[in-house]
């Protein structure tokens, strides 16, 4: 067992640069441990005060020395934060130096020389765990907000920290604890009220049941969220799918010709769309073809297609034929799906509104098509425009801001969900008793697991091992 793994509270102070390397306008030195308010006070001399007097949650101007050298090292600000109403629940002090790379080195070197010991990563949080000042699913919180790249996720991750997720667990154990009491009751007087019991029981399993399967659901959207949407731009050979890519990452990404099949893998790139990081994907036009290569990335398009969150279906605006390939692949994308009529500028024919009509009576889509020119850039906000409302639209689907946020909180919940499920089904079948007990009291085990409960070394290392050194 290495020590920064271990359960058991560790005494020494430790301290590091909690504040991201590289030059920048100030650096964060954090510290915490019982020794820090002795150490802070060998390197740090105050202008205004006495400096035996520095005082719990007070910002102060001063000095750091080089108590070996009696360097003057940097000007710094101080806070002192007086243990256990700090982050971590022990005495902790943050510096805030100049933001360079050398003195705020030199000055995590002092503190060490003064017996600081150098934080592993997420040891802070670790340690606000190990002492009670969150759970875990707080600190799993604590690490999305840092991550979070957009404003849902954010969202959920602060939702997540400010308790709301551990209400809804809170409520799916009471729902345990209440089915725990009827089996007990029916164990204890089984004549007098298996009548009333019955049905009641099914009817609040079965309640359980269901918030925890949309608990467990509610990590897809999160997901989602989290990687960000992914546009997938399709349409049959040579109609300007790799003109709009490029159009739309505003750089000359995907090569350009007039040659159909002109690309053969499919590209990607990441911007944001209002606000929202998303994954635009140019594929290999669509035809039947007998060569290798281009059936390769026809069947890579067709695979992207699937499982992307939003299709550009692009037509060139001379030659509405769909692709017969499409067909089938689009069934499963209806919502989704945004047809684009490329190449108005070259456009003399009739009334646009003619052309829609045309459309949406040949292949019915959901959405109205909207009409562009990757070369002359027209039509692309209203384009973009469109992309955000069937944005909208999927996020509307995400309906609840509470949620989980882990793959460990997602296992976890499946676990208690199979005991109460064995729990209902021994029930129904008429199984002893004690053994649906037994099934509700693991189902039980699972839950608190979630928030921190009897938590395995090796849950906590993988967790904290994903922040931060100074977090
Ligand atoms: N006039 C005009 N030409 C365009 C427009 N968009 C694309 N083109 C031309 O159409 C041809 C095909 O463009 P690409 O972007 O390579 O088309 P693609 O759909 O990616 O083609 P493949 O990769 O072969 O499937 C090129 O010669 C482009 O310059 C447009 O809006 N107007
Ligand atoms: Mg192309």
């Amino acid at each position: 067992m290495s020590i920064n793994s271990s359960l058991i509270r560790e005494i020494d102070t430790i301290c590091a640069i909690s504040s991201p390397e590289g030059e920048g306008a100030i650096s964060i030195i954090r510290a915490s441990g019982a020794e820090s308010l002795p150490i802070l006070k060998k390197a740090f001399k105050p202008y205004s005060e006495n400096f035996y007097k520095i005082k719990s949650r007070r910002f102060y101007t001063g000095r750091i020395f080089d108590f070996q050298t009696g360097a003057y090292v940097d000007e710094v600000v101080c806070v002192f934060i007086k243990g256990p109403n700090s982050y971590t629940g022990e005495d902790m002090f943050e510096l805030y130096p100049h933001g360079g790379i050398f003195n705020t080195k030199y000055i995590l070197e002092i503190m060490l020389k003064l017996g600081a010991r150098l934080a592993y990563k997420g040891e802070f949080t670790k340690r606000a765990y190990l002492n009670n000042k969150i759970n875990l699913i707080k600190a799993e919180a604590i690490l999305e907000i840092i991550k979070a790249n957009s404003l849902k996720t954010l969202v959920i991750a602060n939702n997540e920290l400010n308790g709301l997720l551990d209400e809804k667990i809170n409520k799916i154990k009471e729902d345990y604890i209440y089915l725990l009491a009827s089996i007990e009751a029916l164990i204890d007087f089984p004549e007098e009220i298996f009548e009333s019991i019955n049905d009641d029981f099914l009817k609040k399993a079965n309640e359980s049941a269901e918030l925890i399967g949309g608990l467990i659901s509610s990590y897809e959207n999160y997901e989602l969220n989290k990687r960000g949407f992914s546009i997938v731009i399709a349409g049959a050979p040579n109609v300007g799918k790799s003109s709009i890519m490029n159009r739309l990452v505003e750089k000359k990404r995907a090569i350009v010709s007039d040659m159909p099949g002109t690309t053969r893998d499919y590209i990607e790139e990441n911007l944001f769309l209002s606000n929202k990081p998303v994954k635009i994907i140019d594929t290999a036009g669509l035809r039947e073809t007998c060569e290798t290569l281009e059936q390769e990335g026809i069947r890579q398009s067709l695979n992207q297609i699937k499982s992307a969150d939003i299709v550009l279906y692009v037509f060139d605006i001379n030659d509405l034929e769909e692709s017969k390939i499409l067909r089938n692949t689009l069934e499963e994308q209806k919502d989704g799906l945004i047809p684009v009529v490329n190449k108005v500028d070259t456009f003399g024919g009739e009334d646009l509104k003619i052309i829609e009509k045309n459309i949406m009576q040949k292949f019915g889509f959901a959405n109205n098509p909207v009409f562009v020119s990757a070369k002359t850039r027209i039509g692309f906000e209203s384009m973009k425009q469109a992309l955000h409302e069937v944005i909208l639209k999927i996020e509307a689907g995400i309906k609840d801001d509470v949620g989980i946020t882990t793959l460990r909180q997602k296992n976890l919940l499946a676990k208690s969900l199979n005991f109460l499920l064995n729990a209902k089904d021994k029930f129904t079948e008429g199984q002893p008793l004690e053994l649906i007990s037994i099934d509700l009291r693991d189902g039980i085990i699972a839950l608190d697991e979630i928030v921190g409960g009897v938590t395995g070394e090796d849950v906590l290392d993988m967790l904290f091992k994903e922040f931060c050194i100074g977090k």
